[in-house]
């Protein structure tokens, strides 16, 4: 290595920060964090409240290194998983050194009594950041970009479309003037931290959503079981249970004559070997816990609570 290379990047003024995105269940945000990265990341639905973790995604530039966590949707907080989704948005909130707020094409409404609150009494810059913005007429913007800068007078309005990639430039050319300088925290080749096993859980997780009705989403749960990577680079063996809280649930995720889950199981297979590089065989199970949601237990063992 030269000693050029040794040299502290941050006396170059290189810069390094946690990036928060927050906002509303189904706003864009892990649209945004899969554009922003360039990779499938974090999954996404048309259903809110599809993410249920604290997720990292690295970005490197020549001067920065670009550390965005993307949240679970923040809504009030009933019930224990509700609770710990909130927990999860929040701890990325404390973690952050710029806090991205993504919001909906539509005024804000100033009784959003969850993240509001917060938001004013951040000590981090915030970033306000109008997505969805395919989906309106450009005279429509200037309003809104109006009254999301009377709500937040001292931060800058950035209207995109996480879906068309449109403002991203923009965004990100924002976020690095806000950030701190700092030594990169990962190497250059990392994107982010959560691990093949959980990237794998959530991409049935994703197929699920997509196949089920409105109530179901919020029924299912996915735990893989086991993970056997002894005979890679060939293959990947993971068994996984999907979790459902009533009988009756089980049958609509196994569909007549097991139709749904075969199809669920096939699309899931396919985007789990791009996720590995390699085949994967998956062994799937439907199994009933009863109201897992409000058992402590159960939302220990499926990583939803420590
Ligand atoms: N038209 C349009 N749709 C978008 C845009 N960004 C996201 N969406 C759609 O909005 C829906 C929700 O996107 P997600 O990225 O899952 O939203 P989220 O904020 O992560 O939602 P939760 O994880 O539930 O909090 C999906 O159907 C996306 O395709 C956009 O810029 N334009
Ligand atoms: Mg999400």
């Amino acid at each position: 290595m030269s000693t050029e290379n040794r040299k502290p990047k941050t006396e170059n003024g290189f810069k390094t920060g946690h990036i928060a995105l927050i906002g509303l269940p189904n706003v864009g945000k892990s649209t945004l964090l899969n554009k922003l990265v360039g990779e499938k990341l974090s999954i996404t639905s048309p259903k809110p409240q599809t993410t249920r973790h604290r997720l990292l995604g690295i970005v490197n530039r020549p001067g920065a290194q670009l550390l965005y966590l993307d949240t679970p949707g923040v809504l009030e907080p009933k019930g224990q998983l509700n609770q710990s989704l909130v927990q999860a948005a929040l701890s990325a909130l404390a973690a952050a050194d710029v806090v991205v707020w993504l919001v909906e094409p539509r005024p804000p409404d100033p009784r959003d009594p969850v993240l509001l609150p917060h938001l004013q009494q951040l000590s981090q810059p915030l970033i306000v950041v109008i997505n969805k913005i395919d989906l309106i007429s450009k005279p429509k913007l200037l309003p809104l970009m109006e009254a999301y800068h009377q709500l937040f007078p001292q931060a800058p309005v950035i209207p995109v479309s996480a879906l068309l990639g449109d403002g991203l430039p923009e965004l990100e050319a924002e976020i690095i003037k806000l950030l701190p300088v700092g030594e990169p925290i990962y190497p250059e080749e990392q994107i982010t931290e959560q691990t093949e096993r959980f990237l794998a859980t959530e991409l049935l997780r994703e197929r699920l959503l997509h196949h089920l009705g409105e109530e179901m989403p919020y029924a299912v749960a996915v735990l893989i079981e086991e993970f056997d990577e002894s005979r890679r680079p060939d293959l990947v063996s993971i068994r996984a249970v999907i979790y459902v809280e009533r009988e009756s649930q089980k049958g609509i995720v196994i569909g007549k004559k097991g139709q749904m889950l075969k199809t669920i199981g096939q699309e899931a297979r396919g985007e789990m070997e791009s996720l590995l590089g390699c085949r994967v065989y998956l062994d799937l199970w439907v199994k009933v816990w009863k109201n897992w949601r409000k058992d402590p237990k159960a939302l220990r063992l499926l990583g939803y609570q420590t």
